[in-house]
């Protein structure tokens, strides 16, 4: 029997966050560690040598003394980041090709929706009305996307595919082939000054916190084929203003956005985004950690690192991602 033992501290509430299922994969790929779904009173705290988490609540994780590891079940690490009593062990984030991959899927889906004109497509079959309007090709439309790390540069790259022009903006200077690269505040204007649908995918951290705000939309792209610019944030909530989103979807600075993401989860009942017209929600999923994929991710970490080998994906706990 491996003596640390890996506890789960998962509290998603959605279906892919059931502890359950997260505890049956870890046990299948875990050998003979003992993995320990928490709150567990008949646990010693002190046999706590790796936490596998999503959300946990602040100061949960402190009550283990021997924790070597904090396997972060997702991407991002805002919740952890906010936890002023985090162990300070490595923090281990979820940059894996699965997950990738259904980012992609997600971005490259609501760019067409939005370039093809979707939302005024199915609101005319639901008034049988039989009048397109005229199509412009993906090469008139920039999509530009905030964060050029695993998962914007890997969009960028099937956008571009797709037949989109393509600018990314990033903290650091990035190459992305094909791409149009653009980083630093400096930057930020002439990457918005050529950009008709918004894509963000930065992590949530002091400095990205509002940073979609009225005053950001305003400096988008009003030329293109597409009218008003479009915004698709599946980044965090508390990267967007969301009273400056209604107003500008009401003044017309913005022409529609896709959401996946809300300052408020879940998305209280009586949100005017739930029911707004150029709104286009989905609740947080536009990218699923796979329990499979990522216990197996996990398990391959700790296994590596106990036989004296480098943890991958290590977050910097100085930029907060
Ligand atoms: P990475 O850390 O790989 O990439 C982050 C990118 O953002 C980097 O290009 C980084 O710049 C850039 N960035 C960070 N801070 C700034 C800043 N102040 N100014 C400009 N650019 C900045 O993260 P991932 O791509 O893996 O994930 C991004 C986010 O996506 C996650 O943090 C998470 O919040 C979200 N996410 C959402 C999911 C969903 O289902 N909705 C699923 C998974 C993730 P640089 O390259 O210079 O470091
Ligand atoms: C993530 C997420 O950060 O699911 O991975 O939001």
């Amino acid at each position: 029997m491996n003596e640390g033992a890996l506890a789960l501290l998962i509290h998603g509430g959605t279906d892919n966050w059931s502890p359950e299922r997260w505890k049956s994969r870890f046990d299948e790929v875990c050998g003979d560690r003992r993995v320990v779904r928490l709150p567990d009173p008949a646990l010693d705290p002190a046999e706590v040598h790796y936490a596998a988490v999503w959300k946990p609540a602040p100061g949960e994780l402190a009550a283990f003394a021997n924790l070597r590891v904090i396997f972060n079940l997702g991407a991002g690490v805002d919740a952890l980041m906010a936890d002023s009593s985090l162990p300070d062990v490595p923090l281990v984030r979820v940059a894996v090709g699965d997950l990738t991959g259904r980012m992609t899927e997600y971005v490259v889906l609501h760019a067409l929706m939005h370039h093809r004109q979707e939302l005024y497509l199915r609101a005319s079959q639901r008034e049988r009305r039989w009048q397109p309007k005229s199509q412009w090709p993906a090469s008139a439309v920039t999509v530009g996307i905030m964060g050029l790390g695993t998962l914007g540069s890997d969009a960028a790259d099937a956008l571009r595919r797709v037949g989109f022009r393509v600018a990314g903006w990033s903290r650091s200077a990035r190459r992305v082939e094909g791409v149009e690269c653009f980083h630093g505040q400096a930057q930020l204007e002439p990457f918005l000054r050529r950009t008709d649908i918004l894509v963000c995918l930065l992590p949530l951290t002091p400095e990205t916190r509002q940073i979609l705000n009225r005053d950001l939309f305003a400096q988008l792209n009003r030329d293109g084929p597409i009218g008003a610019p479009v915004l698709i944030n599946a980044g965090r909530g508390g990267l967007q203003n969301e009273p400056d989103i209604l107003a500008c979807l009401d003044d017309g600075t913005l022409g529609a956005v896709s959401l996946d993401v809300f300052c408020n989860e879940p998305l209280p009942a009586d949100s005017p985004f739930w029911v707004h017209p150029k709104v286009v929600l989905t609740p947080h999923n536009a990218a699923d950690t796979d329990p499979d994929e990522i216990s197996k991710y996990v398990a391959h970490q700790i296994e590596r690192f106990e036989a004296g080998g480098e943890l991958e994906n290590v977050v910097d706990r100085k930029r907060g991602y």
